[in-house]
């Protein structure tokens, strides 16, 4: 309790202070009413004075206005006129704005135009550039594809010709090889024919040589030949000539006439059908010292070789043979002249009797001389020409070329005597000067 009533007594004492506050703030309140109202009777009055002023101020400005109005409606109609002109000039304007908004459209549209045209152009003349560009690519692919091309053909071309070069030159190898292979089958054949000619002719000479007698285990010796001049009388420094032929073809009488005699002359040969004689004789000659004459009789016959003739009768000794015969030789006489040949023996053939066989042929033919001297001629030439033809097949060391010199004893004899020669074309010359020139006998 001892504590409500100090709060009860600050309440009382608020409650004091809150009353007199309020007295204090109603008596502040009606002196403000006094002082408001005292104020606000002022204002009126002063309100009325300036109400008065404002009519004043009003009729003043109501004439001001009017005044105003007056010359606003003149400017109103001014402005309205020039509002018009305004409008018009706007009307202008906008029209030269629209119409240049329209030019500028327009302009703007031709630019736009050209500037699509530009554009196009440039896309065209790019694109045109492009094409050219890819023109001038594909011209320029082109000309090195050609290039290349021509670059490949060349290489080609170069190949081919480097291909026919070497062909060209394999073939030559080859025609070559072919020439060489053919040359030395030429010469492989040609070496062969010249074997089996060889051989032929090595079969043919020993065939022949065979034919002739000439046998490989006889052989003519140089004592076999200084034996035989020994026997003969053989005369060193001389020309020994033996004259061979069969009996009767008259080596005697050629022998009396070479050395310048007749028949009946003491130093003559014994000549005639009779003469029987088989020896060999030896004749030295006055008129030719350096030559001495061997009269051989017979010759090669059927049975006998020519060999066994030749060296029975030692032929071999001889310088030079004289071949007596007065008609067409035998194949044996022909074998005794190869055989000479063979040795490489001086020997000449003579057809005997000339004088007798042109009268015999005068008187068979019933010609006249002259005619049977030709006659006999011609025969014995065309005799002579069977000889080599006979002998065609021998090989060429046993060919023989047989000059038959036709003679008579009595031409002989009148030539190396120099006697007067005869009218009678029977006894007229034929090839006596030949034959004593092969003698080496010229007078
Ligand atoms: N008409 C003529 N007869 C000749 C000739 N040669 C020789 N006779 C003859 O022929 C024969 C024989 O001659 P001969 O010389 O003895 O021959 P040989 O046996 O070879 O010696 C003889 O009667 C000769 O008179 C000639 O040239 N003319
Ligand atoms: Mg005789």
């Amino acid at each position: 309790m001892a504590e409500a009533i100090p709060i009860i007594a600050w309440w009382f004492i608020d409650k004091k202070k809150a009353f007199e506050t309020e007295q204090k703030y109603k008596e502040t309140n009606k002196r403000i009413a006094e002082v408001i109202l005292a104020q606000e009777q002022e204002r009126a009055a002063r309100q009325e004075i300036e109400r008065k002023e404002e009519q004043e101020r009003l009729g003043r400005q109501e004439a001001e206005s009017r005044e105003k109005r007056e010359r606003l409606a003149r400017e109103e109609a001014e402005r309205k006129e020039e509002l018009e002109r305004l409008a018009r000039q706007e009307a202008e304007r906008k029209a030269e704005e629209e119409r240049l908004a329209r030019e500028q459209a327009e302009y703007k549209e031709e630019q736009e135009r050209l500037a699509r045209r530009e554009a196009e152009n440039r896309a065209e003349q790019e694109h045109l550039a492009r094409e050219q560009a890819e023109q001038r690519e594909a011209k320029e692919r082109l000309a090195r594809q050609e290039a290349e091309h021509r670059l490949e053909q060349e290489c080609l071309t170069r190949e081919q010709a480097e291909r026919t070069v070497e062909q060209e030159r394999v073939a030559r190898q080859e025609a070559e090889r072919k020439e060489e292979q053919a040359r030395l089958a030429r010469d492989l054949a040609e070496h062969n024919e010249r074997l089996a000619q060889e051989a032929s002719k090595k079969e043919r000479y020993e065939r022949e040589l065979r034919e002739l007698g000439v046998l490989p285990d006889r052989k003519i010796t140089d004592a076999d030949i200084k034996y035989a001049r020994a026997v003969a009388g053989y005369e060193e420094g001389c020309i020994n000539i033996a004259l061979i032929g069969n009996r009767g073809t008259g080596k005697s009488s050629l022998i009396n006439s070479l050395r310048g005699l007749s028949h009946t002359d003491r130093d003559a040969a014994e000549v005639g059908e009779a003469e029987t004689t088989l020896r060999r004789k030896k004749y030295k000659d006055k008129n030719h010292k350096n030559v001495v004459w061997y009269d051989i009789p017979g010759s090669g016959t059927r049975g006998v070789s020519a060999f066994n003739y030749y060296y029975n009768n030692d032929l071999y000794a001889y310088d030079k043979i004289v071949f007596i015969h007065s008609k067409i030789l035998t194949e044996s006489d022909l074998r005794v002249l190869k055989l000479c040949q063979y040795r490489g023996q001086s020997w000449i053939s003579v057809r005997s009797k000339a004088d007798l066989h042109i009268w015999n042929c005068k008187r068979r033919m019933g010609i006249s001389p002259a005619e049977a001297r030709q006659c006999y001629i011609d025969a014995v030439r065309a005799d002579t020409a069977t000889y080599e033809a006979r002998s065609e097949n021998s090989v060429p060391e046993l060919k023989l070329t047989v000059k038959d010199y036709i003679v008579s004893d009595a031409g002989v004899l009148q030539l190396v005597t120099g006697s007067e020669p005869s009218d009678d074309p029977v006894d007229q010359l034929i090839d006596e000067a030949a034959f004593l020139e092969e003698l080496g006998l010229s007078p």
